[in-house]
């Protein structure tokens, strides 16, 4: 099972995920994108569901309009772990 990464590991990883922040009050990091439009929003949330899918990795997130909002945290873990850095990293590339 993936592990919890320490908080000095965290801190790093974060800082090559462009937009990537800790998440206040819980062991979770997240981002909001910003989209043009919904079309666009929904398009990447299309395509980021079958890349978690296949990752076998789940976003927590949100859409309103033309933002979708993510949180990712290994819950078998009860943390962030190596997957919510590849995950995180998938959706950057996604996004574009
Ligand atoms: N997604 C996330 N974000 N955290 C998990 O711990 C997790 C998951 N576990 N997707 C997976 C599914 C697990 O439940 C299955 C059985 O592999």
């Amino acid at each position: 099972m993936a592990e919890r990464l320490s908080a000095e590991a965290r801190r790093q990883a974060l800082g090559g995920l462009p937009g990537w922040g800790e998440v206040q009050g819980r062991d979770a990091i997240g981002k909001s994108f910003i989209f043009k439009d919904f079309n666009e929003a929904f398009g990447f949330m299309t395509r980021a569901a079958l890349a978690a899918e296949k990752m076998d990795h789940h976003p927590e997130w949100r859409n309103v309009y033309k933002t979708v909002e993510v949180v990712l945290s290994t819950h078998d873990a009860g943390g962030v772990t190596a997957l919510d850095i590849a995950l995180a990293k998938t959706m950057n590339a996604i996004a574009g």
